[in-house]
């Protein structure tokens, strides 16, 4: 710009503001306990895990739908390009999240399940069992079932502590804590063969346990909508979740999503929101992006120049010329820029003459554009 790269002799000091506003990259973003999410629908069809991939590459994550608010979201999205079919979206089953009681140590590298265990039998097995025989099996943390106890004043087989009364999976936990350490974890093939010689029935709870259905955006368990009877494993390893069609084959009728499914009072879509499946079939997938909070910056700036700077195309065209450098400089968000108006409608005015030393040694940077 010939504005500025030219330094005459009757140079007039002027300043201006400048208002700059910029934003955060979504990397980032504080968490919010309640966020407008923006959902973007993609027809490609892709495997959970290649769509997590592709929506983390392109948008924030694979979408988290959890109110009505968010519904009306994605129905809007899902008619917007008359779709209504089924589509992935966040959630899985964290099926490699065993851990144990005690400590919440991860399950190490010894493990002793019975063939075609663990197998999440009807979606619902989330605890470790030990049978007569020493091998482990999932089932169901809330059967009432005997239970062994690990007690760390003991060594050896002492350590493992039976009981024959049966409790579901957390209370034989409670139980175990009060009355000694905790539910008995064997780490190696020894410690499993002292619990399985004092195991008292077929099947004992031990200290195992897992997480289930969590958001790939790890918001927090909100209730999840499943449809009736889901998750239900139908297929054997349905670990990944997806919106069900009839969500989009009911009319989305804005006005009455206004009325009840923001009060949250009637449900505008009454059936369940999501079925699990296969992880490896590929569908078309819900990707989100977050809004991203706005921070306002306000800059100052001396700019020597003999022109008029309240003319409105200079004002303008320098504005792009900022915008250029601050790209150049690496700034990756796009911030708005704006120019602050002084209360008679000027940007800039002229510096007095007195004033303009000590301008020039407050100039913390000379940036010629
Ligand atoms: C099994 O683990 C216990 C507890 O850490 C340890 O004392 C014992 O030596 C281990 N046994 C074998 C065979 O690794
Ligand atoms: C989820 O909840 C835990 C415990 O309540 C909390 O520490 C964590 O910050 C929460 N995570 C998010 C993403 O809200
Ligand atoms: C500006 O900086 C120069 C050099 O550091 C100094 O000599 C001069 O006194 C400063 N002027 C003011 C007004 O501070
Ligand atoms: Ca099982
Ligand atoms: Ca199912």
């Amino acid at each position: 710009m010939a504005l500025f790269s030219h330094f005459n002799k009757s140079i007039q000091w002027i300043v201006f503001q400048l208002m700059l506003v910029t934003v955060f990259p979504s990397g980032v973003l504080p968490m919010f306990s309640s966020v407008s999410r923006q959902y973007h629908l993609i027809t490609d069809q892709k495997s959970w895990t290649d769509a997590q991939t592709y929506c983390r590459e392109h948008y924030a994550d694979l979408a988290t739908v959890e109110n009505y608010m968010d519904l009306g979201r994605i129905q809007r999205e899902a008619q917007r390009l008359s779709f209504t079919s089924e589509a992935w979206v966040g959630l899985y089953n964290d099926i490699d999240s065993w851990r144990c009681s005690r400590n919440n140590d991860p399950l190490g590298i010894f493990s002793y399940w019975d063939s075609n265990q663990p197998d999440n039998l009807y979606g619902l097995e989330q605890c470790v069992l030990i049978g007569k025989d020493g091998k482990w099996r999932d089932g169901q943390c809330s059967a009432p079932i005997p239970f062994i106890c690990y007690d760390e004043k003991y060594i050896d087989q002492d350590m493992f502590k039976p009981y024959s009364d049966v409790k579901t999976w957390t209370n034989a936990q409670t139980f175990c804590r009060q009355s000694h350490t905790d539910l008995a974890c064997p780490i190696n093939l020894t410690e499993n063969t002292f619990v399985q010689t004092v195991a008292p029935y077929g099947m004992n709870w031990i200290g195992f346990f897992r997480d289930a259905w969590k958001w790939s955006d790890q918001t927090n368990n909100s209730a999840i909508k499943w449809s009736s009877g889901n998750p239900n494993n139908a297929g054997g390893k349905d670990n990944c979740g997806y919106v069900v069609k009839s969500m989009f084959s009911s009319s989305y009728n804005p006005w009455n999503f206004f009325y009840f499914g923001f009060r949250g009072t009637t449900d505008v879509y009454s059936g369940g929101w999501f079925d699990d499946g296969d992880c490896s079939v590929q569908r078309a997938f819900f990707c989100q992006s977050l809004p991203t909070p706005k921070k306002r910056q306000v800059m100052r700036v001396v700019v020597q120049s003999d022109q008029d700077m309240n003319d409105p195309t200079v004002k303008a065209a320098l504005l792009v010329k900022i915008q250029q450098k601050l790209k150049e400089q690496g700034m990756t968000e796009n911030p708005t820029l704006r120019w602050k108006e002084q209360s008679d409608g000027s940007v800039f005015y002229k510096q007095k003459e007195k004033r303009r030393e000590n301008m020039e040694n407050n100039t913390a940077r000379v940036c010629e554009l």
